[in-house]
């Protein structure tokens, strides 16, 4: 499913974010950037350790920002780790921080010179964000950003079915009201 905003076309796969042939991938980090489970875990073993060597000099990431690295033996030129917020109910900043985390991420591959970029579901695994919730955050973030930043494409790599159409629901929602429909 692809959706164009501006000149930016977003779309929703099913898949594993270690294998995408984009200018950067987005990692969901932790603020010591200290690796991990899940989607970290995956790309530092598929990645290979220059990532975390370059991790370590950076020393941390707060939550909401991210930081750029090298992609070592990924098929992507970047990595931007994104940290995002550990959800505690949903009353302590959780979504401005989500919002911040995916802008930051954006933000960050651009300047290193990213015209494409795919992202994991931040936040909606360890970290316990409610996915439909995230999924509404990440899709307007994106299609309000991407454009003015000068992304070509922007691929959510989801890693199940249910997760995949919950994000390709928010997708449409944003898609909609962007074309001012319902
Ligand atoms: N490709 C795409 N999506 C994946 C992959 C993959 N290879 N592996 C897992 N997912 P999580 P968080 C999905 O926990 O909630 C780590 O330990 C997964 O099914 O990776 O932001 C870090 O070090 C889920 O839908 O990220 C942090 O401490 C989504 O990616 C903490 O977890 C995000 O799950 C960050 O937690």
């Amino acid at each position: 499913m692809n959706r164009t905003f501006g000149g930016a076309t977003v779309s929703c796969v099913r898949g594993d974010i270690t294998e995408q042939r984009v200018d950067a991938i987005v990692n969901a980090a932790n603020a010591r950037l200290a690796g991990g489970g899940g989607v970290d875990g995956a790309i530092h073993r598929a990645g290979g350790p220059s990532i975390m060597e370059e991790c370590r000099t950076i020393g941390g990431c707060p939550t909401g920002q991210a930081v750029r690295t090298g992609a070592g033996d990924l098929p992507a030129d970047h990595v931007i780790h994104a940290v995002g917020p550990i959800w505690r109910g949903g009353e302590h900043g959780e979504a401005d921080l989500l919002a911040s985390a995916y802008e930051s991420s954006l933000a960050t591959a651009a300047d290193a010179g990213a015209r494409t970029i795919a992202f994991p579901s931040i936040s909606t695994g360890a970290y316990g964000y409610p996915t439909s919730d995230a999924a509404a955050i990440a899709m307007s973030t994106v299609a309000a950003l991407a454009p003015t930043l000068g992304f070509d494409k922007v691929r959510f790599v989801l890693f199940s079915e249910a997760d995949l159409q919950i994000y390709q629901q928010a997708l449409g929602r944003v898609a909609a009201s962007d074309a001012g429909g319902p």
